[in-house]
């Protein structure tokens, strides 16, 4: 069946048979197949939706990182077998076919790819649940190394037609920018009129989102600027209305043309502020005008659509939504800000003081004069509200103003506009709650409320790992795929020795699969019998991939004074992008690779410790390291990280946590009990305790540590290049700056909890155990578990039964 149609296929595309076909053409012919299938769920699934008149959620998002979704799609259209038999039978390979699928990166990180992580989750739950995003021209940069220096190049990701997607020209909405507005009277009410404001056409570009192995197929919708071909009158005879014209069309296709590369820092942009009012005024526009088609009255938008907005960045969805109720639908203030404030809900993702988006007046007054307006007035009754009904708040009004200092606070904006807040781990909110929005817990305290991340053990188990996946229910049966809690059931096997070697062979041969796959694309050997230590993240100095590598420096130093020296071989491994702008991040890149250099040639250390860099880490690589790894780094300093995703797809797949007590580490923990994770550092009130009082002292801790000096003054002493002021910027941020993360503070329990793990490993018994008891509690990490919580506790929205 599968094979008769793919020839078809093959022949009615392509005209080719399948020896002659190549890769590409396979991968293409696949992906109509699976379009054929899911296009006829997906137009079902519609119909259901407005038939049903199901409350929608929106996930507003200015990152999805989607990854393939090649393997994704065949797994839950229920191919993936037959898929890949006859691909093997017919002498291809499947990873090269795969492979021709280039990653859509429209994200950075952690937040974009939870953003893909829960529409997963939704499809899969059969929530009526869909993302809102762009459709950047170029996604996240891809990274090249030269001489051990990152070196960024455009990923243009579509320069193949992307198989996934369909533009929805009759959908298009038109957005507007700059101008002026007119305020006058109509029948005794005050009305606004925008005038002379250059006009953007938003059009859509649908990309299914597939349940897994159900009727559902949801929509995640993404935006792209073009220009009006109206917005002129090609009037003049000297040519200047044409020129106008070309300036117009090329500022306006800026607008969607790339991602802008900055994670958990935040920088002040026009064009980045262009994209998130791009996205809002389009994704409301749209959600507005389909809501009345459905429903045919505006009042009742909470009952019937819940808007989640991912981080501050789409947090102009409060104003936009006042505006679009205020002067298109002619309701009063105070109906539409009931409206506003039940339909927005808010997710924060970051505590750090740099990320925390922050816009000056003056640019948004220009950017949205109307917009501008609304959030004057959400402002000034917002002061007023706190002046009059929490009179012990007054003297923090300044400080809590939406608007103050000639800045725009958007954290402020989107708390005060919406109905729940929510962190994304339990720590995170606690110190959300206690620290960071205090006086607005104490204003909106029923607000507040935590969701942890998950994962979607679908893509981070089933799909990467199929060797685990099969064990898993070889041994407890495939309840947990539909239930992940499930995997609990492997506990009572923990100690059961031939499931112990079970599960060291799958780990063997993944690792086996990932050396390979780097032997064939950078020529790099490692050794399969050492232990694969993952540190895989975006770089930044809270992440502290300095602190790693300055083990390793200690590590070789040991080497060197003892050729003897008792120790498991280890691969440490690196995979981080930096922001392009981000010096000190690059820096430590540049430092990871000459460590390399040195460490990997040297024979005093060579067969003991191998630095592996790898090169533009991204969602299709992390999909090859997590399931070979043994060690899972979340090293972060204690407070910083909000919650982290990639230890909970790491520790699914049998890696053993390394991890301070910082975002969802603290959860794992509770979860697999101390025992089973190796913890070490400062705790968050530590951190918070030195950052008040001031009592740290860096060159201390570098005066009292012989290794810490050893090491550190290897940084300015042409140990790695003749060159000798290469490092001094990593050396100075330590010394004279203090040390902002505290790698100095916790670098003795570090090496300690590292001296562990190598102990452990040699344990192989006790090691395969604590693998099985963390893969036995990762269920709890499913964002299946998530998302359920945001529909049940937030948004208020329930399965559906397919018609
Ligand atoms: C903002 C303004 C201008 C330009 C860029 C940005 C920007 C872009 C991306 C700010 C922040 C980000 C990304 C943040 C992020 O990925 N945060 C991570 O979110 C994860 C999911 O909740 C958490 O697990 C991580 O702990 C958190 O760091």
């Amino acid at each position: 069946m599968f094979l008769t149609e793919f020839r078809e296929k093959l022949t009615t595309s392509f005209g080719k048979s399948m020896k002659d076909a190549t890769d590409k053409e396979v991968f293409q012919a696949i992906s109509l197949m699976i379009k054929d299938e899911i296009y006829r769920k997906w137009q079902h699934t519609q119909k259901s939706y407005q038939e049903g008149q199901y409350k929608q959620v929106y996930y507003l998002s200015m990152e999805f990182l989607l990854g393939r979704l090649i393997e994704n799609n065949l797994l839950n259209v229920g191919w993936f077998d037959v898929c890949k038999e006859v691909l093997m039978e017919s002498g291809l390979n499947t990873d090269k076919v795969f492979s021709q699928e280039h990653d859509a990166g429209l994200g950075n990180g952690g937040l974009g790819r939870l953003a893909a992580c829960f529409l997963d989750s939704l499809a899969s739950l059969k929530l009526p649940g869909h993302g809102v995003g762009i459709r950047y021209k170029y996604g996240l940069f891809q990274q090249k190394m030269v001489n051990g220096y990152q070196v960024e190049l455009p990923d243009y990701w579509l320069k193949d037609e992307y198989m996934w997607e369909t533009k929805r020209e009759e959908e298009a909405v038109e957005v507007r920018f700059g101008g002026t507005v007119e305020v006058y009277y109509e029948e005794d009410n005050l009305r606004f009129k925008h005038v002379d404001y250059e006009r953007v056409r938003a059009v859509p570009y649908d990309v299914p989102i597939v349940g897994y192995q159900n009727e559902v197929v949801n929509t995640l919708r993404l935006w792209s600027a073009e220009s009006m071909n109206n917005h002129f009158h090609f009037q003049s005879p000297n040519g200047h209305d044409y020129y106008h014209y070309l300036d117009y069309k090329r500022s306006v296709e800026q607008i969607s043309e790339f991602l802008y590369p900055d994670d958990s820092f935040y920088e002040g942009k026009i064009l980045r502020l262009k994209q998130q009012y791009f996205l809002v005024s389009a994704g409301l526009q749209n959600i507005i005008k389909k809501h009345k088609q459905t429903h045919h009255h505006i009042k009742n938008l909470p009952n019937k659509i819940a808007i989640q907005i991912n981080d501050t960045h789409p947090s102009l969805v409060v104003p936009e939504l006042m505006r679009l109720l205020l002067d298109d639908e002619g309701l009063g203030w105070d109906e539409a800000w009931a409206i506003t404030t039940s339909t927005v809900a808010y997710t924060n993702h970051t505590t750090l003081n740099e990320a925390l988006e922050k816009w000056p007046e003056n640019m948004i007054r220009d950017l949205f004069p109307r917009i501008y307006m609304i959030i004057e007035e959400i402002n000034e009754r917002f002061c007023k509200q706190i002046w009059y009904e929490h009179p012990s708040l007054r003297d923090s009004i300044a400080q809590m103003a939406i608007i103050s200092y000639g800045t725009v606070h958007m954290a402020h904006l989107a708390m005060v506009g919406s109905f729940s807040i929510n962190g994304v781990a339990k720590l995170h909110t606690t110190i959300l709650k206690k620290q960071v929005m205090k006086p607005f817990y104490q204003i909106f305290p029923e607000r507040f409320n935590n969701k942890t991340n998950g994962i979607t053990h679908r893509r981070w188990l089933l799909n990467v790992n199929p060797e685990l996946a099969s064990l898993i229910s070889s041994t407890i049966g495939n309840g947990w795929i539909q239930e992940p809690k499930k995997l609990i059931q492997l506990l009572p096997f923990a100690n059961d020795s031939s499931f112990q070697n079970a599960i060291a062979n799958v780990k063997q041969k993944k690792k086996e699969d990932f050396a390979a796959y780097i032997h064939g694309k950078y020529g790099i050997v490692i050794d399969t019998t050492s232990i694969f230590d993952v540190h895989i993240k975006r770089l930044h100095g809270y992440k502290r991939q300095l602190l790693n590598i300055f083990h390793i420096l200690h590590l070789y130093q040991l080497c060197r004074e003892n050729p003897n020296l008792p120790m498991t071989p280890r691969t440490f491994i690196f995979g981080a992008k930096a922001a392009p702008g981000y010096h000190f991040a690059k820096n430590v890149i540049k430092l990871i690779t000459a460590a390399a250099e040195k460490i990997n040639s040297d024979p005093a250390s060579r067969d003991k410790i191998k630095i592996v860099f790898l090169e533009n880490y991204n969602v299709s690589l992390a999909e090859r390291i997590i399931p070979a790894a043994d060690v899972s780094e979340q090293i972060s300093t204690a407070s910083k990280e909000a919650s982290g995703t990639g230890n909970m797809k790491l520790m699914m797949n049998g890696a053993l946590t390394l991890g301070t007590h910082d975002g969802a580490n603290v959860e794992i923990k509770e979860m697999v009990g101390p025992e089973n994770i190796f913890t070490f550092g400062l705790t968050s009130e530590e951190v918070f305790d030195y950052q008040e009082k001031g009592t740290y002292r860096a060159r201390d801790v570098y005066n009292s540590d012989q290794r810490i000096r050893t090491v550190m003054d290897q940084l300015v002493t042409r140990f790695f290049s003749k060159d000798d002021v290469e490092f001094k910027h990593i050396y100075y941020s330590l010394l004279k700056r203090n040390d902002e993360f505290f790698v100095l503070k916790d670098f003795d329990g570090y090496v300690e909890a590292q001296q562990l793990v190598d102990q452990t490993y040699r344990q192989q018994s006790i090691w395969l155990k604590k693998s099985i008891t963390n893969i036995a509690h990762s269920g709890k990490f499913s964002s299946d578990r998530t998302v359920s919580q945001y529909a049940n506790e937030i948004w208020g929205i329930h399965p559906v039964t397919m018609s």
